[in-house]
C-alpha cells in the first residue's frame, strides 16, 4: 500500500501526507451532503432565514457562518451532531485504515480510539477550541502508539490556518504538561494542556502548515507536537479527525487501552508523573 521510501520518511518525520487517499463521490460527498442537510434542519428549527442554492460540494457549508451570528451555542450543536453522520463513521471505519495503519506499523493490532473520532469546524477568528501545540497522546491516551487521521472537507489554503506540524518531534517521547493554560483560562478539557516549556521545545523544530484538500489524508504519530492554525478567513475550516492506536502496545495493555478527556478520563490519575502541576 505504501512504497518504503514514504515509511521510512514517515518514520524518520512522524507525518506522512498522502494526497488523494480516499474516493471523492464514494467516501467524502456523502459526508458533505449531510452536513449541508444538517445545517438545514438546525436553521429550520431554529426559525433562521437561510437562503442557499442547492447542494454544491464546493460550499456544502454556506450559511453556517450566518447561524453561528445569530447564536454560537448553534454551531455547538451542529459540532456535536457531523460526527455521527454515517458516511462519516463508514470512513472512520473504511478498511483503507486499519490497511495504511498496519503498513506504518508492522506487527501492529489496530484499533479505532472510541470518542477520538469528530469534525472541527475551526471558525474564522476564534480561539477557544483551538488546540494548543501537543502531543495526541495526553488528551486520547488508548496507547502511546497511535496515529491521528487528519482530512479536510473544504480546500483548505493559508488563510484558513491549516493544522501546524513540528516534523521529527516525536523523538521527544511523550512530554511532561501543565494541565491548565493561564493564558486562555477559557480553554477547557484536553484543550487546557500545555507542552512543559512550550517556547524552547518549539524553536527546537521547524514549522510546517500543509496544505490540503478533500480526499487528501494528513497521518501523524500520536508523539508528534502539532496544533490548531488561526483562521483568518471568512469560511470555517471543516476537517476530519479520527484516531487509530495498537492494542499491542505496551503502556497502553497496561492501563487497559484507557480513553482520554471525551471519555470523561483525566489522564493525571493515568500518568501523574507526566503532570507538572
Ligand atoms: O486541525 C486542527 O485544528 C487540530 C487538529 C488536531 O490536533 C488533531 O487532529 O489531532
Ligand atoms: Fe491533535
Amino acid at each position: 500500500m505504501l512504497s518504503k521510501d514514504k515509511i521510512s520518511f514517515f518514520n524518520s518525520e512522524g507525518y506522512l501526507i498522502i494526497p488523494n487517499f480516499y474516493d471523492f463521490e464514494k467516501d467524502i460527498l456523502p459526508i458533505q451532503k449531510a452536513i449541508y442537510e444538517l445545517i438545514g434542519i438546525v436553521a429550520r428549527k431554529y426559525k433562521i432565514e437561510i437562503s442557499r442554492a442547492p447542494f454544491d460540494p464546493k460550499k456544502f457549508d454556506e450559511c453556517y457562518t450566518d447561524i453561528i451570528k445569530v447564536n454560537r451555542s448553534y454551531g455547538g450543536e451542529i459540532y456535536d451532531a457531523v460526527k455521527q453522520i454515517p458516511a462519516f463513521i463508514r470512513l472512520v471505519s473504511n478498511p483503507k485504515n486499519d490497511e495504511i495503519f498496519k503498513a506504518l506499523r508492522p506487527g501492529s493490532s489496530p484499533a479505532v480510539a472510541a470518542a477520538g473520532y469528530g469534525i472541527r469546524i475551526n471558525n474564522p477568528f476564534e480561539d477557544k477550541y483551538r488546540a494548543n501545540w501537543h502531543q495526541e497522546y495526553p488528551s486520547q491516551l488508548r496507547s502511546l502508539d497511535g496515529l491521528v487521521f487528519w482530512s479536510p472537507l473544504i480546500n483548505v489554503t493559508v488563510d484558513e490556518g491549516p493544522v501546524a506540524i513540528c516534523p521529527k518531534s516525536q523523538v521527544e517521547g511523550p512530554i511532561p504538561v501543565y494541565t491548565t493554560d493561564t493564558r486562555n483560562k477559557e480553554k477547557q478539557g484536553a484543550y487546557s494542556l500545555v507542552l512543559r516549556d512550550e517556547e524552547n521545545l518549539i524553536k527546537k523544530y521547524q514549522q510546517i502548515s500543509p496544505l490540503s484538500q478533500p480526499t487528501d489524508l494528513i497521518i501523524m504519530d500520536f508523539l508528534l507536537i502539532h496544533a490548531s492554525g488561526y483562521n483568518k478567513s471568512n469560511r470555517a475550516l471543516w476537517s476530519m479527525q479520527f484516531r487509530y492506536f495498537n492494542y499491542l502496545e505496551k503502556t497502553g495493555l497496561n492501563h487497559g487501552w484507557k480513553g482520554g478527556f471525551a471519555s470523561g478520563v483525566d489522564f493525571r490519575n493515568i500518568h501523574p508523573e507526566l503532570c507538572v502541576d
